[in-house]
């Protein structure tokens, strides 16, 4: 059991001592213990095996020993019991937005609900608005509620859903009378988190390939079917849309489905403009007759727009650029010369150096960062000082094999401490070749704190880089509370890059934060984070980002030429 495990165990315990109504600072004393051991840095088993766990704030003799029990047996027979007094399908309730412990408690109490799906039946039946203190409008906040939790719940993860759709175009671009095969939706436009999959085709024989789409053997249930327009859950939790269309209005369709809404809203208004209507039904002139598209160029050009990247069409100027003619030259993924964020299992990746390096040759990287895990990350087995050099002088040997095949960078992430100090002294930093410095730990710290445990990490000349600033992580973990105003300014003065880190359960900084510092003037760094030879592909992810954030590719480091890169980073010293 790690840490992080046990911070959850001891939180749940909270919540639900909470809900069964007891004493404040009990509950409290369960909280200021999961907060210690969340922001500590040392594995809690060395902790217990150098007998030290009541050093640690807000833990005494009690809750040690219940961490002792955890670590030991794995199991707690304190929750055991609790989880008998209390109900806990009530922690689900928790979730809903407006929902905390007294009012889960009253539910449950008064109402006999002891789960989420009670509640939302006891909601739709009306009989949460006689309770104590509720009425006819919080009971229509809890559903509301609901609502969005479930539809939050559903989303999936951008990295997932393009494997899926992939197979799934491949499966209908070999379908008879299947013309073409496209993503649309927000998959197309590379949003973060996707609702359901949407694939559009231009199909002669509409009614034998929605017959053979939702009768597929991945299918668990037909959403809705239509002659043109279906939608299916699969049996791996996907939802996907088929939209179908004849060729000569692929690019009708194309554009409608690819959307988002509110780009097509604004696009209807330049319709009207200009004498047409634009709808589902494609593009109709003031007789009522259609202007079928084959492509979606021709489309936009009709309404005296430039074609737009689907990843602009947010309703975020992208419009107003296109008629004016000065929408950004995106960033593309083979603009990208190299990684500068990378592990191996000389910390927590999977794979030796000599393997990633390869890996990074056969891309046809023209550099390569190699940058482990600091020691101060106990979970990540981070590096010493002394076994840092060690890899250097590996680095250095492998260089030497390698030629000038590929330049390698051998760097270190190194981890943000609690106080905004870094895990080595400075003299050790600079003598790498690239510092990601990153927050791995105590990111729920209040605001000013955190906030300026990034600024004096920037600060450090020795920092190139700081490594996935936020701290998100997709789809529950919530960002840092970051002061973002400081944080932009800070990472303008000092001049370091902020990276946009392509793991998709990351993509952090996100499209908002990354088109603000793109506008303020601040580099950016794609990296892929890899632990594994594979993960390098993930490049695409980070770089959609890029593109979601208007961003071209002079404005990204580790797009430059290497004497550019080079240059700048010895700049920074
Ligand atoms: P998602 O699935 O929640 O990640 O987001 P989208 O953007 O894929 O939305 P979805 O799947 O509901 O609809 C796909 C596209 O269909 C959407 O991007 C634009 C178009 N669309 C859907 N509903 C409307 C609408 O009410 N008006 C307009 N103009 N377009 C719509
Ligand atoms: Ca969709
Ligand atoms: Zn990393």
């Amino acid at each position: 059991m790690n840490n992080l495990e046990l911070v959850a165990i001891f939180e749940r315990i909270a919540d639900l001592m909470e809900i069964k109504g007891e004493l404040v600072f009990k509950v409290q004393a369960y909280r200021r213990a999961a907060e210690s051991l969340f922001l500590m840095v040392s594995d809690a088993n060395q902790v217990l095996r150098d007998g030290k766990l009541e050093k640690i704030p807000g833990v005494g003799k009690a809750i040690a020993g219940k961490i002792e029990e955890l670590l030991t047996t794995g199991k707690l027979g304190f929750l055991e019991e609790l989880e008998k007094e209390v109900p806990p399908g009530l922690l689900e309730i928790l979730k809903v937005p407006d929902v905390g412990p007294k009012k889960a408690a009253l539910f449950w109490k008064q109402a006999g609900i002891t789960d989420l799906n009670g509640l939302e039946v006891a909601a739709s039946d009306g009989k949460l608005r006689t309770l104590p203190g509720m009425g006819e409008k919080s009971e229509g906040r809890v559903l509301d509620g609901i609502e969005a939790l479930k539809r939050m719940s559903k989303r999936k993860l951008l990295g997932e859903a393009w494997p899926v759709a992939r197979e799934w175009l491949e499966w209908l671009r070999q379908i008879p009378g299947v013309i073409k095969a496209e993503p649309a939706g927000s998959l197309r436009r590379w949003k973060s988190t996707i609702g359901d999959i949407d694939l559009v085709a231009a199909v002669i024989n509409p009614e034998q390939v929605m017959e053979l789409f939702t009768h597929h053997q991945q299918v668990a249930r037909i959403l809705s079917q239509g002659e043109k327009k279906s939608s299916v859950e699969l049996k791996n939790g996907f939802n996907i849309q088929l939209w179908m269309q004849p060729p000569e209005r692929f690019g009708t369709l194309w554009q409608y489905a690819t959307g988002s809404k509110e780009h097509n809203v604004h696009l209807r208004e330049i319709a009207q403009l200009n004498g047409y209507s634009l709808s589902e039904k494609g593009l109709l002139d003031a007789a009522g007759r259609e202007h079928p598209f084959l492509d979606e160029r021709s489309l936009y050009a009709t309404l005296g727009l430039l074609w737009i990247p689907p990843e602009l069409r947010e309703e975020r100027g992208e419009i107003q650029a296109a008629l004016t003619g000065s929408l950004p030259r995106l960033i593309e993924t083979d603009d990208l010369q190299g990684e500068l964020h990378s592990h191996t299992d000389w910390t927590d990746g999977y794979a030796t150096l000599e393997e990633m390096v390869e890996a990074a040759r056969k891309k046809g990287f023209r550099f390569y960062g190699i940058t482990d895990h600091s020691s101060g990350l106990g979970v990540a087995g981070g590096l010493n000082a002394e076994r840092l050099m060690q890899q250097r002088h590996a680095v250095h040997s492998l260089q030497e094999k390698l030629g000038d095949s590929i330049h390698l960078l051998h760097g270190v992430e190194v981890e943000i401490r609690a106080d905004g100090s870094l895990d080595y002294p400075d003299e050790v930093l600079a003598e790498l070749d690239i510092v990601i410095a990153s927050l791995h730990s105590g990111l729920r710290q209040p605001r000013e704190i955190v906030t300026e445990r990034l600024l004096k990490a920037m600060a450090n000349p020795n920092v190139d880089i700081i490594g996935h600033p936020s701290g998100r992580l997709l789809p529950t973990r919530e960002a840092a509370d970051l002061d973002w105003e400081k944080v932009l300014d800070g990472a303008l003065k000092s001049g370091v890059a902020l990276e946009i880190n392509s793991n998709p359960n990351r993509l952090d900084l996100d499209e908002v934060y990354a088109r603000k510092a793109n506008e303020m003037g601040i580099l950016l760094s794609v990296d892929t984070d890899a632990h594994r030879p594979a993960s390098l592909d993930l490049a695409v992810y980070g770089v959609s980002v890029a593109r979601r954030a208007w961003v071209e590719a002079d404005r990204v480091i580790n797009t430059w030429p290497l004497e550019k890169l080079l240059g700048w980073l010895k700049s920074r010293k």
